[in-house]
């Protein structure tokens, strides 16, 4: 086994590049080839392969680091031995999606003279004569990489832009905004380290062997036989048509910020995006965010401020912290979670006769016996046999975390506010010791003595406001658990049984789940699974 150190490799002029990507983790087995880190210029994305297989045991740099050639990337342990370093494969530019038009794809002409000044002129432009200068991207002084854009030109078919050749530092500036140019004319004149300068500056600078232009008082500089061909047809046929374009720092201005361009209104010549229209949109989506209007999609609009002062006499009451922390959570579950809220009413007359019959029993061991330990079993056994239910979304989105155990919070109303203590193993336990636990636990809530970890690890909520009336409601998820049942007061009803109506206790039901987790199916069986067990309770036997 052998480690290498595989090193930035020649970046074709850029110096200092951010990584936005790191591909690999320290313990991955990659493959030769496989990209290790995404770098990014002004211009262009590129990934950097691995050169040869092999474990990660060391990485060396970080997401947001700015990184040069020869910088160490990752301690790469291969089989065999190796050359390490010097190695490392060339960039693979992953030119983001570009208008065709816009950056020829072979070496423009250059003119090489003694002291490594080039002269940039208007490479062949397919046939166009006279373009007109929309922008001009660089300025004097401005040190630029290879594939920059020096102006944008565009004809009535489409934009594009003119990239350096080479990189180097911005000496002159021969155009203007608004100027016409044709093939030949000059663009910039650049200064060119030759003596760093990567394998492909000396293959421009070496191609450009002829159509010599004088350059002030330097020697020989030259326009090459090898211009490269805007092919107009490709050019119309990629060209964004009325649609608006951006130039590549635009884009990663925009990337940078998270502002999709398809919302953002161009106001650049001949419908470009500039950078302050996405600044401007950026500003406008926070104002609307904090101002409280409209805006598409961003922000929730606020409940404006009232002064009820002044329509009669008002008090302001402080709001416990547990009243708070409900408010909080209540919202949070209400805007994350896609609700459906489900309706049944379950026969509860037999359960009720029997539940009588045990008030005496009930009595000498000191419990009250009410629905709800009932329906904290049925609920349990509906969990039980609908395990789909018993869930909660992981926060990487690409699991669900399925439970087997089954714990039922219960919402208790107390002075201070709603609290939801957790009763544990409710399938595991039977209806004296249901009974007990959850009396028990209610004391202990409205006397504030719940601990933290008498309120977690909930799988399911029941609300109850049987004793309070109501025929349904819509109950919120308490998230992460992925359904809660409302209960309402149960009633004598007349119920059709096929000859006659007769009168039956029915409990109205509701249970409302988050449609993320759980789909209409899953909850129609849940649901009347539990209902038929409510009806039944000797089904719990089963
Ligand atoms: N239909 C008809 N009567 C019902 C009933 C129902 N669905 N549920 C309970 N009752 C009856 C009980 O049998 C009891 O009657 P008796 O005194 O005649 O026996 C009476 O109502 C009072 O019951 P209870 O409230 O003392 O006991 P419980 O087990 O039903 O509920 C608890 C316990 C802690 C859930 C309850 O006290 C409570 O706090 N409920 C409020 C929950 C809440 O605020 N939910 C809203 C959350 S969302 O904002």
């Amino acid at each position: 086994m052998t480690i290498e150190l595989i090193p930035v490799p020649d970046l074709g002029g850029a110096d200092k590049v951010e990584v936005i990507e790191v591909c690999v983790a320290v313990g991955d087995v990659v493959e030769e080839e496989q990209s290790l880190v995404v770098l990014e210029t002004d211009k262009a994305s590129m990934e950097i392969p691995c050169p040869s297989a092999g474990t990660i045991v060391a990485l060396k740099v970080n997401e947001g680091d700015t990184i040069g050639e020869g910088d160490i990337i990752v301690e790469l342990e291969v089989a065999g031995a190796g050359a390490v370093a010097e190695v490392a494969a060339e960039p693979e530019a992953v030119t983001e999606p570009e208008p065709a038009t816009e950056a020829p794809a072979a070496p423009s002409p250059v003119s090489k003279v003694a002291l490594s000044e080039l002269l940039v002129p208007v490479p062949d432009l397919g046939g166009s004569d006279s373009v007109e200068i929309i922008e001009v991207c660089v300025a004097v002084g401005d040190d630029i990489a290879e594939g920059d854009s020096l102006i944008v030109l565009e004809t009535d078919k489409a934009s594009m832009e003119i990239p350096a050749p080479v990189g180097g530092k911005v000496l002159d500036v021969k155009v203007a905004e608004g100027a016409k140019v044709s093939e030949g004319d000059a663009i910039v004149i650049l200064q060119v380290d030759v003596s760093a300068a990567s394998e492909r500056t000396e293959e421009v600078v070496s191609a450009s062997e002829s159509a010599v232009q004088e350059t002030s008082n330097k020697s020989a500089p030259a326009a090459t036989s090898e211009s490269p061909k805007v092919d107009p047809a490709s050019a119309q046929a990629t060209a964004k048509g009325d649609s608006a374009y951006a130039g590549p720092s635009v884009r990663k201005l925009a990337r940078q910020l998270g502002v999709d361009l398809s919302g953002v209104t161009a106001s650049g010549p001949r419908n470009r995006f500039t950078k302050d229209d996405v600044r401007n949109y950026v500003k406008q989506v926070v104002e609307d965010a904090t101002s409280g209007k409209l805006s598409s999609g961003a922000g929730i609009p606020k409940i404006p401020e009232v002064d009820f002062s002044r329509f009669g006499d008002i008090e302001l009451v402080k709001m416990t912290k547990i009243k708070k922390i409900t408010a909080e959570n209540m919202s949070r579950s209400w805007l994350n979670v896609p609700h459906v809220t489900q309706f049944d009413d379950a026969d509860i007359t037999e359960l009720e006769v029997f539940r009588k019959s045990m008030k005496a029993e009930a009595e000498k061991r000191g419990v009250k016996l009410t629905p709800l330990p009932f329906l904290l079993k049925a609920a349990a056994a509906a969990l039980r046999h609908e395990p789909t239910f018993n869930v909660s979304l992981h926060a990487d989105g690409e699991h669900m975390v399925q439970k087997n155990y089954v714990h039922i919070g219960i919402a208790v109303d107390t002075p201070a506010g709603l609290m939801v203590p957790v009763i544990r193993d409710v399938d595991k336990k039977g209806l004296w010791e249901l009974a007990e636990e959850t009396a028990t636990i209610a004391k202990k809530s409205r006397d504030g003595k719940l601990m933290p970890r008498d309120m977690q690890g909930g799988c399911f909520t029941i609300s109850s406001l049987g004793a309070m009336g109501g025929n349904g409601f819509t109950p919120i998820v308490n998230a992460p658990e992925v359904a809660i049942m409302g209960v309402s007061k149960a009633q004598m009803k007349p119920i059709w049984n096929g000859s006659d109506f007769e009168p039956r206790n029915m409990l109205p039901l509701s249970i409302s789940y988050d449609h993320r987790a759980v789909n209409g199916a899953d909850a129609g069986r849940f649901f009347t699974y539990l209902v038929a067990v409510i009806g039944d309770i000797r089904r719990l036997l089963l």
